[in-house]
């Protein structure tokens, strides 16, 4: 709900109860031919979670156009309130590049690649995560609920709590929380911790997450958590975490799997342009025996290189046949400016011309390998047109093409290899579960694939889609607005709980 008049005798700003905080907003700025500039939805995990939960409560987005030096008044689009957060070019370089995707992202994905840690980064990402805190102080109104998004955010539940105790404050990692032994590598591990503290409840993916988190709790402040909640004593007790507000409080760390919003998947799956695509590019493929896909950011995490070395040693071995077997590779382009991002697209581009150097034939090439982003509905299409789905990730928070790719299966079939190492794998049992260190094992899983009779495909991919289908974004939204309403009971919280419920 939109109020007119704030707190502290500010009268113009708009408040909202409900205000949702993350690096980027849920748009991008699109330049028509005419030259005039218009906003439309961008793609990406953390947008589709939110859409709905935004459009139904009516709420505000708080985050970053994705231009340097954008300087945006607020504005409403498709029915969201956007409110714009301003970065520099310093800004975009040292929180995001930087401290952001070349020391968060790599530490809490188990350094996978070596993470950097540098203090300018560090100071950048203090005083951009101020900047949210009062971009949210200034936007939630008396008693609201703020839902902050992500890795790159950390420090604002602390910030805003300092500033507002009366929100009901959320927090979501989107990516996995590190184990002790690696997270306690970072410089700021203390102050991370206390930042995360600030919110009344902390949602991960996967049950390790929200495990690691409490153990470093612990570790950090030896302080007690009984079951999923950490007592914050009152201020000055002990090594106190400081972590915002001054009145002893419980704080709530759990997991909360991410989900997608399935229903529009299965819609598009049933369109009959989307249909007629997906046999087209059957056929542009040459009708091969076998399509077999993957789909993924170019990101270190989503073991891309691995997926092509198994299928390479396939093909050498004579297990699999280029003129029957063809891999298409949809790599989109992801964090280009980031030095591991350049060099991960340098390995992974030799590769391909490797394997299909080695492999492919003049009719045949082994690995179709596009550095696109496409539109949903030739994602769609190519979901619908691939026999295998290799998700072969080193590590994911969750994975959510894993979940596209059964929801459109609405024909049953199809086959899922998953890593384990993906935080979908705790709800995707039915899948071909990898390891994907393991390349012989990997190789299996492949073949077992390939091989795999129909009726033990519909059976696992039935099993599959139900999960999904039950379990969807709406579902995700609603289990951690319920969840945060309990462990701090406002007017809003509640309400916010409750009107999800009505949405179902
Ligand atoms: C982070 C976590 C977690 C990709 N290429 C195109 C395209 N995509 C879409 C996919 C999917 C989304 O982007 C990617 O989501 P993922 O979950 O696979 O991975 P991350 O981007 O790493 O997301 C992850 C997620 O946050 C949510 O919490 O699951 O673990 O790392 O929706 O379909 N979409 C379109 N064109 C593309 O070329 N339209």
């Amino acid at each position: 709900m939109r109020k007119g008049c704030g707190i502290d005798g500010d009268d113009q700003q708009e408040r909202f109860d409900f205000v949702v905080v993350s690096n980027r907003l849920p748009v991008d700025r699109e330049i028509a031919h005419d030259g005039t500039a218009r906003w439309k939805p961008s793609p990406g995990g953390l947008v589709t979670a939110l859409e709905p939960v935004m459009r139904t409560n009516d709420g505000a987005w708080i985050g970053w156009s994705g231009t340097a030096g954008d300087e945006v008044e607020p504005f409403t689009t498709d029915g969201m309130h956007l409110v714009p957060v301003t970065l520099s070019e310093d800004d975009v370089r040292d929180y995001y590049e930087g401290f952001s995707n070349d020391t968060i992202w790599p530490l809490y994905h188990d350094v996978i690649a070596p993470p950097k840690y540098q203090r300018d980064w560090w100071d950048a990402y203090v005083r951009v995560n101020e900047r949210f805190a009062e971009r949210a102080a200034a936007t939630a109104a008396e008693g609201g609920t703020v839902w902050v998004q992500d890795y790159q955010l950390q420090l604002v539940p602390r910030m805003l709590r300092e500033r507002r105790e009366d929100l009901t404050i959320g927090f979501f990692n989107h990516i996995p929380f590190p184990a002790y032994g690696l997270y306690s590598q970072l410089p700021w591990r203390s102050q991370i911790i206390e930042g995360l503290l600030g919110a009344d409840l902390i949602g991960f993916q996967r049950r390790a997450d929200a495990g690691n988190f409490l153990r470093a709790v612990r570790r950090l402040f030896r302080l007690p958590t009984v079951h999923n909640r950490v007592e914050l004593p009152p201020q000055g007790e002990g090594r106190w975490p400081n972590s915002g507000g001054a009145r002893p409080r419980a704080v709530v760390a759990r997991h909360f799997p991410i989900s997608i919003d399935a229903r529009a998947y299965i819609d598009l799956a049933h369109r009959a342009d989307v249909r007629a695509r997906a046999q087209q590019i059957r056929h542009d493929l040459g009708d091969p025996g076998t399509i077999m896909l993957g789909v993924d950011r170019l990101d270190y995490t989503k073991g891309i290189g691995h997926r092509f070395a198994a299928y390479a040693e396939l093909l050498a071995e004579g297990k699999l046949d280029v003129n029957d077997t063809v891999l298409v590779q949809v790599a989109s382009p992801s964090r280009e400016r980031v030095e591991s991002y350049k060099a991960l697209r340098d390995e992974i581009e030799l590769t391909v011309g490797r394997v299909n150097g080695d492999y492919g034939t003049i009719r045949h090439s082994a690995i179709n390998y596009l550095h696109h982003g496409y539109p949903r509905e030739e994602m769609v299409a190519l979901f619908l047109a691939a026999d295998i789905m290799l998700v072969t990730a080193l590590r994911d928070g969750m994975n959510l093409v894993a979940k596209e790719y059964v929801a459109t299966r609405v024909d049953d079939d199809g086959v899922l290899v998953l890593s384990e190492f993906a935080g979908a794998a705790d709800e995707m049992q039915q899948a071909l579960l990898v390891n994907p260190h393991d390349i012989e094992g990997l190789k299996r899983a492949i073949l077992a694939a390939v091989h795999m009779p129909r009726g033990e495909r519909r059976q696992r991919m039935r099993s599959l889609r139900t999960r999904v289908i039950e379990h969807d974004v709406e579902r995700w939204s609603q289990d951690f607005l319920t969840a945060l309403a309990e462990a701090r009971p406002s007017d809003s919280a509640r309400q916010l709980a409750a009107g999800d419920q009505d949405q179902r």
